[in-house]
């Protein structure tokens, strides 16, 4: 399936989603909104496919953020008509329920890093920069950037990005508890795509309840999310999946998953 702005390729079990306008930094706009909400569709509904790693093309940027030349002569009527910015949570979040990996290379400013926060972790390069800039332009980050972040590294770090624009590097996003990873920018591929292959390995039902359960744990009280902990966990326990799990640990060899 070929698409106008991201590229989309299946690598075994993962697929590899590639923002694709190098030309304007891998900005935001409304076709690469429609292009990912098509391929991340296609990826939750694929059962051969178990984890997903979205990257953006060229080493400059992941995405510089949303197109500010598509949304400059829109009217503020407009934006609340079409609740501008809603579809980026409502399809990538919401609805996908399979693991993936944002792979930050350069810049993730803007709506480029809410839609890596929208990812279940982050790995960055060592030349990745963190921004919620929107304050400089006259508005709030709109796809989750106050919310997300603050819930990532703390209030002290996000007012300080939010109020000042300032871009945070990629030791400083770890430090922060931002991104899980730093790697070198020429292994940055080879390090996600590692990671989800070994993410796609996994039972593919604990995989997805592990993800829903740490997902709970920014949504719930501590006492419903333990209790929801414990009856996924009992749940599983009734999968033919963790009957070989516990069987080829005993025989001391690698799993074989049915996904049920
Ligand atoms: N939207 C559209 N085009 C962009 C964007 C963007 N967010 N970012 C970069 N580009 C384009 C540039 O316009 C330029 O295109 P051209 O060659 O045609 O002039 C090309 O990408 C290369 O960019 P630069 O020449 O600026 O590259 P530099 O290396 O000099 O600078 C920066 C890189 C620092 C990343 C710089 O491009 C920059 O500051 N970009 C904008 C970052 C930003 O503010 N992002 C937040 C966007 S707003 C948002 O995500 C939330 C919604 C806010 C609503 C706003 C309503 C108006």
């Amino acid at each position: 399936m070929s698409y106008e702005t991201i590229l989309v390729e299946q690598k075994g079990a993962v697929t590899l989603i590639t923002l694709n306008r190098p030309q304007a930094l891998n900005a935001l706009n409304a076709q690469v909104l429609a292009d990912m909400i098509d391929a991340f569709g296609k990826f939750e509904a694929d059962a051969s496919q178990l984890c997903a790693v979205v990257t953006g093309s060229g080493d400059k940027a992941f995405a510089a953020g949303a197109d500010i030349k598509e949304m400059a002569d829109k009217s503020g009527a407009e934006f609340y008509a079409q609740d501008f910015f809603s579809g980026w949570t409502n399809q990538l979040v919401k609805v996908v329920r399979k693991p993936w990996i944002a792979a930050v290379n350069g810049f993730a400013l803007g709506g480029g890093c809410e839609v890596a926060m929208m990812a279940d972790f982050i790995i960055a390069s060592e030349t990745a920069k963190f921004g919620q800039p929107e304050v400089k332009l006259g508005v709030a980050p709109g796809m989750g950037g106050s919310q997300r972040l603050t819930r990532a590294v703390g209030k002290a770090k996000a007012m300080d990005m939010c109020l000042t624009g300032r871009m945070m590097d990629a030791a400083e996003a770890e430090r922060s508890g931002l991104v899980s990873r730093v790697v070198p920018a020429d292994k940055l591929l080879e390090e996600a795509m590692k990671a989800a292959e070994t993410i796609a390995a996994m039972p593919p039902l604990a995989a997805m309840m592990n993800k829903e359960l740490v997902d709970m744990a920014f949504e719930t009280t501590l006492d419903t999310g333990l209790v929801m902990e414990r009856r996924m966990f009992q749940v599983l326990t009734a999968t033919e999946d963790k009957a070989e799990g516990m069987k080829a640990f005993v025989e001391k060899r690698p799993g074989v998953w049915k996904g049920r």
